[in-house]
Order: structure tokens, then C-alpha cells, then sequence
């Protein structure tokens, strides 16, 4: 998977401001944030969109949300509110085909999104 962008952050190809990884997965802050927080868990894993997810990733994904709750616990973002999101494919604005899971939190957000 050389061309993807995400698997060469995870390989440290390409730098990335890292806040959280461990054996499933990575997370490192938006280069464009829309958020004051707003940071992406990857799993090492490369999965190109939710269509992707298999059976047998059905942990792995799961794992991204309990790594984003956890460091939404250590933000202090829990009690106010966030958002975690997956864009898939055209219509959502997918730009990045490695699935990532979009943790924005640190404002008041609106909805639905546009
Ligand atoms: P999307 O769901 O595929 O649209 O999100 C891709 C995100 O990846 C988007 O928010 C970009 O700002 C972000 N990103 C990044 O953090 N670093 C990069 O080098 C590139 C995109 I290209």
C-alpha cells in the first residue's frame, strides 16, 4: 500500500503529530483542523472505506472508538460533548482511502453536517 498517505504516517514516512497509538492503532492531529480538537485514529490496518470492514475487523474497528473515548476522557471533552465520524466515499468527502476515524470536539458543533 505505497500510495496511501495513511499507511506512510503509520510507517513514519511522512510526519504526523502523533497523540496516541498502540498495537491497533495510531492517532495523530488533522492537518486541517475544524475542531480545537480534532484528531484521526487509524488503525494500522490498511482498510480502504467502511465497505471494507470485514468480519474479522470488527474488533479492530471497535478498538478505534475506545482509543478516541479514552483520550476524549484524558482532553477532559467527555462531559461537553463530541463528535466521531467516518466519511466514506464520494458523497461524504472521503479524500483519503485508509479508513480514519474523525474525533472533533472543543466546540459547540452543529447539525447535520453540510
Ligand atoms: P476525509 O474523511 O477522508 O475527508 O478526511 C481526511 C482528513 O485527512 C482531512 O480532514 C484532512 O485534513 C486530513 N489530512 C491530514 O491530516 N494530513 C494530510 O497529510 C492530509 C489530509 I493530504
Amino acid at each position: 500500500m505505497s500510495d496511501c498517505l495513511f499507511c506512510k504516517i503509520r510507517d513514519g514516512l511522512i510526519p504526523a503529530k502523533v497523540v496516541y497509538k498502540d498495537d491497533v492503532c495510531l492517532a495523530f492531529k488533522d492537518i486541517n483542523p475544524q475542531a480545537p480538537t480534532h484528531v484521526l485514529f487509524i488503525p494500522h490496518k490498511h482498510i480502504p472505506t467502511v465497505n471494507d470492514i470485514a468480519a474479522e475487523d470488527e474488533a479492530t474497528v471497535g478498538h478505534l472508538f475506545t482509543a478516541a473515548a479514552k483520550l476524549v476522557k484524558e482532553l477532559g471533552h467527555d462531559a461537553n460533548g463530541y463528535r466521531v465520524v467516518m466519511n466514506t466515499n464520494g458523497d461524504a468527502g472521503q479524500t483519503v482511502f485508509h479508513i480514519h476515524l474523525h474525533l472533533l470536539a472543543g466546540r459547540s458543533l452543529t447539525w447535520p453536517p453540510g
